[in-house]
């Protein structure tokens, strides 16, 4: 059989050139050129100064809708019940039951106030306030995602983010509405309250900036494409955003022991995402990945998203043999991946060595999938190697924070002195005085 292989990198870490190889493989500067950032650029200029017109014009052209006014883009709360009560009552319960796990883990995520005191009676803490109002991206295009509203919405909901705007575009060429019933319906599950289907930079800069009939949103999160990506990186600042996606990865590691063919679809399922995902996988078996690479030449000719697939493997996909443990885990954390499944024995034995991915798998019997849907964890991940900074989108995501500072008369004589000793060597004197004064006696 191994003449006929799928064509899909095989690398070898023991050899000398296996740095520069795996760098090569990795290669994921973003796509997004100059050009991306000033047509982004200009889009976000005139959806700020024209603000709903622009928002229909960009809609008429880039995503071929027929429409002339705003109302005929949102969903409105009645509809999206109306999408779920439609829906056949096993998917309908699918959704809930997804919504209900993830709802679940999300409340273990839900940060709380605190204050400590000091023995002068002064009082030190934190005030963690929700956000008023976020703004959800769910991508559409290529694929229709239902579950990334219940992972997006759930978490601020829980958060307790007082208004929830979605906005999902609708695909080529269909009608407005068109972005799928069941992206209406699992925002009436999510709680979701205003839904609108516009997509690209500018349903990014109708949520930052605001329209007449969009109220501008205090942090957007959700992943999209180059133009999404672009525009969430040029209002950030005027508005929180949650983290920078690029394409979706999983990494795997397998001692050898897992059924080929599962390993396989695992790599398929993130695969067929689009032609930009990279699945790879990392043995210390040579003969086992000798063992999936036919898995996946076997299995390929049966998918029904065979071209994605094949693109996304022959292109970026890998299969890796690694010496031995250390090493499997050093080129794990060199990869950072969005997601990384320890398909292995003892997962909690190779946890502690693990220092970047955005999700961890653990075990033969935890496929991305999975998680992808309904196990509770959030799949809005890291992705590009960013798990070395980003964290899994969350609660947290959704909650900020104010200090909390009250002096007792007591508490304010004591710190008085360092401060003004620190005010007056920064030639403040206002600070000096200010804090001096609270000291009984210093006022004249
Ligand atoms: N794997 C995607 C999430 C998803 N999968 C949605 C299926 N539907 C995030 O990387
Ligand atoms: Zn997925």
């Amino acid at each position: 059989m191994s003449e006929q292989r799928f064509p899909v990198s095989r690398l070898d870490a023991s050899q000398p050139d296996f740095e520069q190889v795996l760098n090569k493989l990795l290669d994921r500067r973003m796509i997004e050129d100059a050009d991306v950032a000033r047509t982004v650029a200009d889009i976000i200029y005139q959806v700020r100064t024209r603000g709903d017109d622009a928002v229909l014009e960009y809609t008429r052209r880039f995503d071929r809708l027929n429409v002339d006014n705003m109302a005929q883009l949102e969903v409105s709360r009645s509809q999206m019940e109306a999408a779920l009560a439609a829906l056949e009552p096993e998917l309908a319960e699918a959704l809930r039951h997804a919504a209900d796990r993830i709802r679940r883990y999300h409340e273990r995520q839900l940060q709380s106030s605190w204050q400590y005191e000091e023995d002068d009676g002064s009082v030190y803490g934190q005030h963690v306030i929700a956000l008023d109002r976020a703004g959800l991206y769910v991508p559409g295009g290529k694929a229709n995602y239902p579950s990334s509203v219940l992972m997006n919405a759930i978490p601020a909901r829980v958060a307790g983010v007082k208004e929830i705007i979605a906005v999902v575009p609708t695909p080529y060429g269909e009608d407005a509405g068109g972005a799928g019933r069941l992206i209406f319906a699992a925002a009436a599950v999510a709680g979701v309250d205003r839904l609108f289907t516009i997509g690209g930079a500018q349903a990014i800069a109708a949520l930052a900036f605001g329209t007449q009939t969009i109220a501008r949103v205090d942090k957007i999160t959700g992943p999209g494409n180059v133009f999404v990506t672009a525009a969430k990186k040029q209002v950030f600042g005027e508005v929180g955003i949650d983290m920078i996606a690029g394409p979706s990865e999983l990494t795997i590691v397998c001692d050898g022991k897992t059924d080929p063919d599962w390993i396989a679809m695992d790599l398929f399922s993130q695969a067929e995402h689009d032609e930009q995902a990279q699945s790879i996988l990392i043995s210390t078996d040579r003969e086992y990945l000798d063992a999936v690479h036919d898995s996946i030449t076997r299995l390929m000719p049966q998918m029904e998203r065979q071209a994605i697939i094949a693109t996304s493997m022959q292109n970026r996909g890998a299969l890796i043999y690694a010496p031995d443990q250390q090493n499997a885990l050093a080129i794990c954390n060199q990869i950072a991946p969005e997601h990384l499944e320890l398909s292995v024995e003892k997962p909690d034995e190779w946890l502690p060595g693990i220092r970047h991915a955005g999700a961890i798998f653990m075990g033969r019997y935890t496929p991305e999938a999975l998680g992808d849907y309904c196990a509770g964890p959030c799949h809005v991940l890291p992705t590009s190697g960013t798990a070395r900074f980003f964290s899994p989108l969350g609660v947290y995501d959704f909650q900020k924070r104010s200090s909390i500072i009250r002096c007792s008369e007591q508490g304010a004589a004591r710190l008085a002195p360092v401060a003004e000793k620190l005010a007056y060597n920064e030639k403040l004197q206002a600070h000096a005085l200010s804090a001096a004064w609270r000291i009984p006696g210093r006022k004249a």
